[in-house]
């Protein structure tokens, strides 16, 4: 007997699975200007004053600091033209991108 089902689908499947998301992280390292930390936090992520000096202290001190969740798209996006503003300056500022657990 074949496995084959032959009977035609009659639901629609809808696909209600929400978007996988994912953390862009902060990494510190020893020469990117703390004010310049503060403003890439708040212009590309748009976390307020207080947030963005929050994550900043919590990489310098800590060594990394998750930044906001997104969408995979989202997340690749701001985290390249946060590493890029910082590149066109000299900057060695980086960012990962990692799959909620
Ligand atoms: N450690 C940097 C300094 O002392 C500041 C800094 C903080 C850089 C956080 C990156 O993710 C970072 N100038």
């Amino acid at each position: 007997m074949s496995d084959i089902n032959l009977k035609p689908r009659l639901k629609a499947k809808i696909k209600t699975d929400r978007p996988k998301l994912y953390r862009v992280v902060l990494l510190n390292d020893d020469f990117t200007p703390r004010d310049f930390v503060v403003s890439v936090l708040k212009l590309e992520f748009r976390l307020d004053s207080s947030q963005a000096e929050m994550v900043m202290v919590t990489a310098h001190q800590k060594g990394a600091c998750m930044v906001s969740v997104y969408p995979r798209d989202v997340a690749e996006t701001k985290a390249d033209r946060a590493i890029n503003s910082a590149r066109r300056l000299g900057f060695p500022l980086h960012f990962t991108v990692e799959p909620e657990a």
